[in-house]
């Protein structure tokens, strides 16, 4: 079984080689402008955990799947989410100024270039999946329904849904607890539900077996959500690479500001019932998955 740094260290290698460096200042026929490359790798090699290409590839390692010749859809998945990360933090947005610890990529390269390089990440990530897919004709229509996946969990219906929500929701100030439920398995779950979902086509899973991995995306993405709302309030900025202390601020629905932190605590706690749920019908080799989400029920960053 690999480690989280295993898998990371794996995606890291190959994202470093999807946008080779070019001459700075160069714009050749037929080529992607320097500064467009240097505006996606910013942010794309800007560190981060990794979690849901990791999370892909663990579960293809699970189901028997080979994780090696599909490493590209992984790499796409952090591609997109690198994308929402940049969007999310435009001023239009969340209006952050610091993200993987360093200034996001909007305070570097001006919001019109910030706009674009996430745009740029989006349209690669799909370019780089259907590359994959053409290397395996044999296995082209098990790729089509991991594409398409990836494609549900950042759309209109997944992640984009979400985040609309979320900015309707902050600007009307709604508070609802299904408003909440709304956004965060949207904007947040959907990109580990139709990951994990895209590993099990692409691993030939059963169809029992893509639904426990969309239900453990989801208890997953809840959990990772509600602990980000915690460290909110009682985490560390430094340690987290990012301002903290900003829901409250603006006023933000949360899951602190709506059940409280006790309530807040209880709600992971019932979410990681379901998620071990899940992940019975796949014994021993889903340890991965054990371990990862009770790390991220404890987590500090
Ligand atoms: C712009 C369509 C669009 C969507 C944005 C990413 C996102 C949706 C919002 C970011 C705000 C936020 C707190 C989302 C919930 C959790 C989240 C996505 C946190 C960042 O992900 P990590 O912790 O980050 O996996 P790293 O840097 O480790 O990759």
């Amino acid at each position: 079984m690999k480690t989280l740094k295993e898998y990371a260290a794996l995606v890291n290698a190959r994202l470093k080689t999807v946008f080779p460096a070019l001459e700075e200042g160069s714009f050749r026929e037929g080529e992607m402008p320097e500064l467009l490359c240097r505006s996606m790798n910013y942010s794309l090699l800007a560190g981060g955990k990794r979690l849901r290409p990791a999370m892909l590839l663990a579960a293809m390692d699970m189901l028997g799947g080979n994780s090696g010749e599909w490493l590209d859809f992984a790499c796409a998945v952090e591609m997109i989410h690198s994308y929402s990360l940049i969007h999310d933090d435009l001023p239009g947005m969340d209006d952050d100024t610091m993200r993987r610890g360093r200034p996001t990529n909007h305070v570097v390269f001006g919001v019109g270039q910030a706009i674009l390089a996430g745009d740029g990440l989006l349209n690669a990530a799909f370019e780089l999946m259907l590359q994959a897919a053409l290397r395996h004709p044999e296995q082209a229509v098990a790729a089509l329904h991991a594409v398409q996946e990836i494609a549900t969990g950042a759309g209109v219906t997944g992640m984009i849904a979400g985040q609309v929500m979320d900015l309707w929701c902050e600007r009307n100030a709604v508070s609802g607890a299904e408003e909440l439920s709304y956004i965060h398995r949207d904007k947040t779950a959907c990109m580990f539900i139709y990951p994990l979902r895209a590993a099990g086509w692409l691993s030939g899973a059963t169809q029992a077996q893509i639904e426990a991995l969309g239900a453990y995306g989801e208890a997953f993405g809840r959990i990772f959500q509600a602990t980000d709302d915690l460290l909110d309030v009682m985490g560390d900025s430094a340690e987290m690479g990012k301002t903290l202390g900003k829901d409250a601020a603006q006023g933000k629905l949360t899951m602190v500001s709506l059940y409280g932190v006790e309530g807040a605590r209880a709600k992971v706690e019932e979410e990681l019932g379901r998620a071990l749920t899940a992940l019975e019908q796949f014994g021993p080799e889903a340890d991965f998955f054990r371990e990862l989400i009770r790390s991220m029920v404890n987590r500090s960053k």
